[in-house]
């Protein structure tokens, strides 16, 4: 396999080794959500984005904005591989006065660029920023992650028809489909389906991909796949807890850590298939 392709698997399991490890020592916080998003983030962070964690406000950053906001484990251990911040500083997780809160805090964490969690104003936030580069000319790309449950929220709605009519190309979501939200599946709590119908009838240029494989993952970020004057979606088919197996597509494990004897058993797999990719790719 290609060596960057190798590379941004090494970095997604090494991301999902650090959220098991974080949300064990903090005995609180959101897993599945955190580790179906990790081979997206590892995608953004470690290839796609022009960023630089030696100086978080760049003017002429692309940015991103995790709408999805409890699942900022995946986001606080891609900024501390990037190199925003200490690594030690993730196990602090939630702890009075960390850095590292429960939910993205922008006045607290270097590189989160919105306190986002409560739901679908990540989104909205992202959309803000899009036209604000717009008006100042300036070339960065924002990039939003959205949870599937999220999408029962009103606010997702104003923002996919607002960011069309504002023909705002700079903007490009990703909508994490693990078909879970916190109570059961989305598909018998609120449908939301069909959701590329949905978003290519509010004006957005919608790709569907696996949000597992790097390949399609790099493909859709590409700037190549962006539209003049419309924004993009991109429908990423994602496993909840994917790379632990007892976590895979279990409910329970939206809001939950892992006890220390779980977090043995998960680590386990994760090192193996750290080793298993660093070995033959
Ligand atoms: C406005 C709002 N309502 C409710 C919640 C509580 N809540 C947190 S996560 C969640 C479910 C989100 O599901 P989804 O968007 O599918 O996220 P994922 O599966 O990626 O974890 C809910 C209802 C919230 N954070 N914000
Ligand atoms: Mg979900």
């Amino acid at each position: 396999m290609p060596d960057k392709i190798k590379e941004l698997k090494i970095k997604a399991t090494q991301l999902r080794i650090d959220i098991i490890k974080m949300l064990s020592a903090a005995g609180s916080g959101h897993s599945g959500g955190s580790l179906s998003a990790a081979d997206i983030v590892a995608c953004l962070y470690f290839s796609v984005m022009r960023h630089n964690p030696q100086n978080p406000r760049w003017e002429e950053r692309d940015r991103f904005v995790l709408s999805k906001g409890h699942a900022c484990p995946v986001l606080y251990a891609a900024l501390a591989e990037a190199g925003y911040f200490p690594k030690e500083e993730l196990l602090t997780l939630r702890k009075l006065n960390s850095i590292l809160q429960g939910h993205p805090d922008m006045n607290k964490t270097p590189g989160v660029e919105f306190s986002s969690g409560s739901l679908g104003q990540g989104f909205a936030a992202a959309f803000g920023m899009a036209l604000g580069y717009k008006l100042d000319n300036k070339p960065g790309r924002i990039f939003v992650m959205l949870g599937d449950g999220e999408c029962q929220e009103g606010i997702v709605w104003e923002t996919a028809m607002g960011a069309s009519h504002y023909k705002l190309d700079n903007l490009t979501a990703i909508l994490d489909y693990n078909n879970l939200q916190i109570d059961g599946k989305v598909s018998e709590i609120m449908e939301i389906a069909p959701i590329v119908d949905k978003f290519r009838a509010f004006g957005w240029t919608v790709y569907e991909i696996d949000g597992h494989n790097i390949e399609e993952i790099l493909w859709a970020l590409s700037t190549e796949r962006i539209v003049a004057g419309k924004p993009t979606m991109i429908i990423a088919r994602t496993v909840k807890g994917k790379g632990v197996s007892f976590m895979e597509n279990q409910v329970d494990w939206h809001g939950k850590a892992p006890t220390p004897q779980e977090a043995e058993l998960a680590l386990k797999e994760l090192y193996e298939e750290l080793e298993r990719l660093k070995e033959d790719g």
